[in-house]
């Protein structure tokens, strides 16, 4: 159920009765207090007051990530401002067309960044561009700290917008997922109950803070709990697992734990304190999944969500009896719709299909987001009449009530827990002088899971080199966008209906990378 309350007041609640215990600790040996939290994000909150800016303004920020980001996130919740992160890896062509498209009044970068940066935001008519590094710098915190660290959050509704979260379609750009207090609120809460968050646990967090899973599912899991954070700049394998001796919790993509798993140091013994990992954003493959059981132990709990709807599915913490008493975690699924959700799969003409069919897998809950920013006819589309959110993912729910995602009726690539759209960096190939067409594919890969790779027919004659268009996709696009392989063919397979047969394209590449 969704309450009317502000979501960082939730989340304040939630702070332990000492302040001054340690809430936050990096991998550069820095500790904040709750009390640091709380004072800085109040700061940030009364500077973004003293804009004295529209409720509802958007803050976009693409910085590296830091506590400060944090409490960036947290200061926007507070002041009743919109948060919108951006992927550091994307340049110029793709954050101009966010800040055109969400139009916000803040715009946060990182220092490095800020000549091109403010050059965009200011034509598009933000209001203030403020620069935040990752080592305590920038023009936001010169700003905040003459600021009061008292601040009361503002009265929210449980509607009221707290982020927007871009994510590409498959066709035309990017859409921006509005997600309010309430939704985030609600999932948190469900999933705080659901994976038994309890006294004394500790976070290994080692995600980025720009997407659902570190953003939301991790940092809210933990604040929710008021719950330690162990805190990596960016994802160390190493010292991950020297970690574990002192934490309880760790979340990550599939590539975190095959990345683990290639260190000697990944033992029972290592993994002894752990109480419960998590994985989600891709597909856990079941080696993985097994592999993971014979070194550690562990039984990695595998969950399923999105940027429109945070989680929906997850398998379970504890076996109950609710299943019979059969419940267990099992690899190659996504385990059960969280309490509140409503799952179901439907065929292409909109019938239920029974248990062990596959389909269209659609949802309903208090986590599932209001729409896409801006695009009512966008958002129109990926609902049902009755409500229901089209999640894009195929898959069915096996006898046991275990749902199984077989499949994307969306064109996309998740590698390393990151999307890539086709039909994007195909937009991008297909502009290139000389070439008549191009097929993204996506084949696996023993570290990201999965990669692009570019499969391109030239123009009659034209003298096409695999390395200058990987090179050209490099000057322009985020670096994980760029397809891993380019292959030059004199054409492409089509069916009678003319359509390109991706199908065939992935037999052929498929071993590319075994
Ligand atoms: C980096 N590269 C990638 C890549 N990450 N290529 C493809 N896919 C990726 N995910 C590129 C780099 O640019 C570099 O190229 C080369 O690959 C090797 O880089 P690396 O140093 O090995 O990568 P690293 O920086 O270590 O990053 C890997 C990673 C990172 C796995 C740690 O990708 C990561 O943090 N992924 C997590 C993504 C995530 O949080 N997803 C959650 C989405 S939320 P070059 O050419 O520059 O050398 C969601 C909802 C839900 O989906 O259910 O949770
Ligand atoms: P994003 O748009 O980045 O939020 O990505 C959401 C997509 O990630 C979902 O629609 C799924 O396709 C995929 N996804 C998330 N979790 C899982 C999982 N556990 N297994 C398979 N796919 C997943």
């Amino acid at each position: 159920m969704q309450q009317d309350i502000n979501l960082y007041s939730a989340l304040r609640a939630a702070f332990p009765a000492d302040l001054d215990a340690v809430a936050i600790e990096t991998d550069s040996g820095l500790r904040y207090s709750w009390r640091d939290l709380d004072r800085a994000s109040a700061m940030m909150a009364n500077l973004l007051v003293s804009l004295d800016l529209p409720a509802g303004s958007r803050v976009a920020v693409q910085v590296d990530k830091s506590v400060e980001a944090v409490m960036l996130y947290l200061a926007t919740l507070r002041a009743g401002h919109v948060f919108l992160p951006l992927n550091t890896a994307y340049q110029s062509a793709e954050v101009s067309y966010f800040i055109e498209n969400a139009e916000p009044a803040v715009v946060v970068c990182s220092p490095k960044h800020f000549a091109w940066v403010s050059t965009l935001a200011f034509k598009a008519g933000t209001h203030s561009v403020f620069t935040l590094g990752d080592d305590r710098t920038g023009s936001l915190l010169d700003r905040a700290v003459h600021h009061s660290d008292q601040h009361q959050p503002v009265a929210c509704k449980a509607g009221d917008l707290a982020a927007i979260l871009y994510t590409s379609g498959t066709t035309g750009r990017s859409k921006g997922a509005m997600l309010s207090h309430g939704n985030l609120l609600s999932n948190a809460q469900v999933l705080k109950a659901y994976w038994g968050w309890q006294q004394g646990d500790v976070l290994i967090h080692a995600l980025p803070i720009f997407h659902v899973h570190g953003l939301f599912v991790a940092l809210h899991g933990a604040l929710l709990n008021g719950s330690t954070l162990l805190w990596q700049g960016k994802f160390d394998p190493k010292l991950a697992i020297a970690w574990m001796s002192r934490a309880t919790v760790f979340m990550g993509v599939p590539t975190l734990y095959t990345r683990m798993l290639a260190e000697p140091t990944l033992t029972r013994e290592a993994t002894r304190a752990m109480r419960l990992f998590i994985s989600g954003s891709a597909p856990l493959l079941i080696e993985t999944f097994n592999d993971w059981k014979t070194r550690t132990g562990h039984t990695i709990l595998e969950r399923y969500g999105m940027s429109e709807t945070v989680m929906l599915t997850s398998n379970p913490y504890r076996a109950d009896d609710r299943h019979g008493g059969q419940d267990e975690r099992r690899g190659a699924t996504v385990g059960f719709p969280l309490p509140g959700v409503s799952l179901r799969v439907q065929d292409d003409a909109g019938h239920d299909l029974p248990r062990g069919e596959v389909g269209g897998i659609q949802v309903k809950g208090p986590n599932v987001f209001s729409g896409y920013w801006r695009m009512p006819e966008k958002t129109a589309e990926e609902f049902t009449s009755d409500g229901y959110f089209k999640t894009g993912d195929v898959g069915l729910v096996d006898e046991r009530g275990y749902v199984r995602i077989v499949g994307r009726s969306k064109d996309l690539i998740i590698s390393g827990g990151y999307n890539v759209y086709p039909a994007e960096i195909e937009g991008y190939i297909n502009e290139m002088p000389g070439v008549a067409e191009s097929a993204l594919i996506g084949v696996p890969h023993p570290d990201f899971g999965e990669v692009g790779v570019a499969v391109v027919v030239p123009k009659p004659g034209a003298p096409l080199q695999p390395e200058a268009i990987l090179a050209s996709l490099k000057a322009s696009l985020a670096n994980f966008k760029i397809p891993k392989q380019c292959h030059i063919v004199s054409d492409l397979p089509r069916n009678t209906m003319g359509k390109v047969q991706k199908n065939l394209l992935r037999d052929q590449y498929r071993g590319e990378f075994a």
